[in-house]
Parts: C-alpha cells; sequence; structure tokens
C-alpha cells in the first residue's frame, strides 16, 4: 500500500482573521437572529401555556411536565429517593396551620384508626397501637403548594412498619414485600373521620422509609389543628397530601380519591 492513501481534510481550515468579509457578516447575523429568537421564547412559551387549556382544569404544557414527575413518582423505590433533613435546632418554633378540610368539627368522641381490608373485617387501632412501633423523628422542609415551606419537626411511625405489622396492602394478605410489586396494591387511599377531606398516595411513596404515620409535632402530642390524634407525614409529596387528622384507611389497585386532584392539582404532587 502506498503512503500517499491517506485521508485528506476535505475542506482548508482558515484561520479566524482570514474568514473573508462577506462570511464574517453572515455569522454576525446569524448571531443576532439567535439572539432574537432567545428572546422571543420566553414569551411565545408563555403563550403557548396560557393558551392551551388542557384536562382537569390544567394548563396543557404544564400537564406534561407534571405527567414527567409522575413517572418520577412512581420509580421512588424504599431509600432510593432521600428527602434532606436537618438539624433539630432548624425547625421553626411554630408551625404554620394550612386547610381545614374534614377537621372543622371536634375530634369524633372515642376516635379509631379504622383500616379496610380485602379479605377480612376492618381493623380498629388506637394512637397506642401506632406508638407500640419504633419512633422516627424527621426534621425537613415541608411544603405547601400553594408557594410556602417551612422546616419542621415530625415524629412517629413508619407507615412501612405499620404495614408490616398489620399485613397491609397486598392482595394476599402478607406482609409487603419490595421483591414482589404484583402482590402490592397499587394505592393507599386516606379520608377524614367525616369524609370531607381524602388523598389517594401511591404504594411507593406510602412505602417510603420517610412516611410517617405521626403523632408529635415539636416534640409534643400534634394539636387539632395539625391533624391531632394521627395524620400522615409523607416528606415525598407536596402538604395536600399530608392528610390530617386521619379516619379511615384502604388500599385499592385503582386511584382512591383525591381532594385536590378532583380540584385540578396532579395527582402525584412528588417531590
Ligand atoms: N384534613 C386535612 N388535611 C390537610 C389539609 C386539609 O385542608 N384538611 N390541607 C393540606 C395542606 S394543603 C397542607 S399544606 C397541609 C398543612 O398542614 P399544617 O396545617 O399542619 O401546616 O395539610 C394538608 N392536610
Ligand atoms: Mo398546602
Amino acid at each position: 500500500m502506498s503512503q500517499s492513501a491517506k485521508p485528506k481534510s476535505a475542506e482548508p481550515q482558515l484561520p479566524e482573521d482570514n474568514i473573508p468579509e462577506s462570511i464574517a457578516r453572515r455569522r454576525m447575523i446569524k448571531a443576532f437572529g439567535w439572539f432574537a429568537l432567545a428572546s422571543a421564547v420566553p414569551f411565545g412559551v408563555y403563550e403557548w401555556v396560557k393558551n392551551s387549556v388542557g384536562a382537569q382544569g390544567i394548563k396543557r404544557p404544564l400537564r406534561n411536565v407534571l405527567n414527567v414527575n409522575e413517572a418520577i413518582a412512581r420509580t421512588y423505590f424504599s431509600d432510593t429517593h432521600l428527602i434532606p433533613t436537618f438539624p433539630v435546632e432548624a425547625a421553626a418554633k411554630q408551625a404554620r396551620i394550612n386547610g381545614y378540610d374534614g377537621i372543622k368539627s371536634p375530634i369524633p368522641e372515642g376516635w379509631k384508626l379504622q383500616i379496610d381490608r380485602a379479605n377480612a373485617t376492618p381493623l380498629l387501632l388506637t394512637v397506642d397501637d401506632v406508638k407500640a412501633l419504633p419512633k422516627h423523628e424527621i426534621v425537613y422542609e415541608f411544603k405547601c403548594i400553594e408557594g410556602w415551606s417551612q422546616v419542621q419537626h415530625w415524629a412517629g411511625a413508619r407507615l412501612s412498619d405499620f404495614m408490616e405489622k398489620y399485613k397491609l396492602g397486598t392482595h394476599s394478605g402478607n406482609v409487603p414485600n419490595p421483591d414482589n410489586t404484583n402482590d402490592l396494591f397499587k394505592y393507599v387511599g386516606l379520608e377524614t373521620p367525616d369524609k370531607e377531606y381524602y388523598v389517594g398516595i401511591d404504594i411507593e411513596s406510602a412505602l417510603h422509609p420517610q412516611t410517617l404515620l405521626a403523632y408529635e409535632l415539636n416534640g409534643q402530642p400534634i394539636t387539632a389543628p395539625h391533624g391531632a390524634p394521627l395524620r400522615l407525614i409523607i416528606p415525598v409529596k407536596y402538604g395536600v397530601k399530608n392528610l390530617k387528622r386521619i379516619g379511615r384507611m384502604f388500599f385499592a389497585d385503582t386511584r382512591p380519591r383525591d381532594f385536590w386532584a378532583e380540584r385540578g392539582y396532579d395527582y402525584y404532587v412528588g417531590l
């Protein structure tokens, strides 16, 4: 083989200062064109969002973003996605209160946590039953979808421990097993005793290690406006899913009703 068979560059490379004027001008115009386009995009996107109202009253492009969030939310499992935590001193001394749906009347006399089960009678449990499980504390940034957030200090039992102890969330009636997802129901439904507020949670988020059946705020029993005697604390979700004053819990393969999803918010609202 001859040495002259080496491939050669098809076009000569010009040093920058040798560029003919016509090309330089064209490049300049091109650059200005991109600049003009770049400045136009935000407005264009804004108009697009504003004008395309989609399903459930949510603007369609936003809806699409939220669908991506849903796909991400569904990959949560065990400790693969932990919400950042803070030292106890970082917690607000006075936790903010937001939302009174389902908690406007006094806590029912003789309150019990009712758990509906597929092939068994409902369980009726007390806060002491929940307190019998290992206690976990979490200090994290609680986020409300309305735009505020606050570092708060909660304590309670892991929902996953609770589901394990009472063999909940499975078709078989066995302990939930992350390796046997076919046996798991897809959702947990929660509602207040008066059924005025209700949420649905994907099972992956329910079994997340930071998800608590909470009975304490700042080291004290939760007060009525914060959801006494027992509320859900689910850091991988926005505030809306953190149902206060749980009355009933059930498991389902179809989406349980959800108060704010019915009013146009994304069903998953994951973080
Ligand atoms: N029963 C009930 N739970 C609820 C609500 C509500 O209106 N009723 N509001 C939700 C919303 S939107 C938020 S931000 C949090 C607020 O919890 P907090 O009042 O303890 O701050 O509770 C959630 N859980
Ligand atoms: Mo909220």
